[in-house]
């Protein structure tokens, strides 16, 4: 399976998270995707290839210009009002409030981000840029034929909606990937997402549409992040009603404890509603030891994921979102594409 990689996401680098009301080194750091690099490389994977660029047209077709430049922006701006030091927001626009768009930039990080754990640092832009244009030659990789490929993004992306950031996520490299795959000749594609939190920022870009069904096994935001998102009940509107299923289990889920049988379900939606094609968000926060999650697969059950989603017989793009335990990040990864292939 070909695999899409480059080393600039390491110029996403956090100084510091606030977990659980203490400041701690950031969960979602480079080393991530080195070690899944690594695995996958160890593991016969390849060939390695390196993003090619895209238009930034690719990217306006899921998110709004205004946030666009407001992202590619931010750092300087924050520098500029504050120093180089991590740009984070303190308050939000929430009920009673009025959405309008502020000047100053603190206001403008307020505006565009729904939490306080997704730093701006010096390279964010030049990262997340970068993720999507790896997602998006994984994209042409399945336009072009392939059934399959990789796309190791990091930072992830699924948290990110039009004119929104935030967990851990800047742009939505597996919504931009998905609507590309909807520019270049397929009629109806599936974005299915197995991280442990729901991908609410891809539920809202493609909420009333008709043309991406949105599925998603994750933990119930009554207990979890991003916690204002995520609910069964939520089944898509307009043209979109009936293409969006989300599957929320509680924590302490496991594989044979109602993962499987969500994943299953989830499967089952997007083949009976047709999609030509599938871009899986993939996520192993899921796994038993994950640092910030509280659902129990092991690293085995992610074999008989990639073997799930190998049943739904659709041309298949992987693109990387979560998972925090670095030594068995590798490890988990390897075995949803092994399963997967096998
Ligand atoms: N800093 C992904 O897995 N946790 N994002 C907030 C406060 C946010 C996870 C804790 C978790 C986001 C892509
Ligand atoms: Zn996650």
């Amino acid at each position: 399976m070909d695999v899409v990689y480059s080393e600039l996401h390491a110029l996403q680098n956090g100084a510091y998270e606030l977990i659980g009301g203490q400041l701690q080194p950031p969960v979602e750091k480079p080393e991530r995707a080195e070690t899944i690099r690594a695995a996958v490389e160890a593991a016969g994977f390849g060939p390695l290839l390196s993003p090619e660029s895209f238009p930034d047209d690719t990217i306006t077709r899921v998110h709004t210009p205004e946030f666009v430049a407001f992202l590619s922006t931010a750092w300087d701006r924050w520098v500029e009002a504050h120093g180089p030091y991590d740009a984070l927001p303190l308050n939000w626009p929430v009920r009673t409030f009025r959405q309008k768009i502020p000047e100053a930039i603190d206001g403008l990080l307020s505006y565009y981000s729904l939490d306080a754990g997704t730093p701006i640092t010096a390279g964010t832009w030049k990262a997340a840029r970068t993720a999507v244009d790896v997602a998006l030659t994984g994209a042409r990789l399945i336009q072009d034929g392939k059934r399959h490929a990789f796309a190791l993004c990091r930072p992830p992306g699924h948290h990110a909606a039009a004119d929104l950031y935030g967990g851990y996520c800047f742009l939505n490299n597996a919504a931009i990937a998905a609507q590309y795959l909807r520019d270049n000749g397929a009629a109806k594609v599936a974005v299915l997402d197995v991280d442990y939190h729901h991908g609410n920022g891809t539920q809202a870009i493609f909420y009333d549409r008709a043309d991406v069904f949105f599925a998603s096994v994750h933990a119930d935001p009554l207990q979890e992040y991003p916690f204002f998102l995520g609910y069964a009940d939520e089944t898509g509107t307009g043209a979109g009603e009936g293409c969006n299923a989300n599957y929320p289990l509680r924590w302490g889920t496991g594989w044979e404890t109602g993962y499987a049988d969500a994943l299953d379900d989830a499967c089952r939606r997007i083949h009976g509603w047709g999609a030509e094609a599938v871009v899986v968000s993939l996520g192993v926060d899921t796994f038993e030891q994950d640092p910030i999650s509280q659902f129990k697969l092991t690293t085995p059950d992610y074999t008989r994921m990639g073997e799930r989603i190998a049943r739904l017989g659709l041309p298949t793009l992987f693109v990387m979102e979560g998972g925090y335990d670095v030594a068995a990040l590798g490890d988990n990864v390897v075995n949803t594409l092994t399963g997967y292939l096998n």
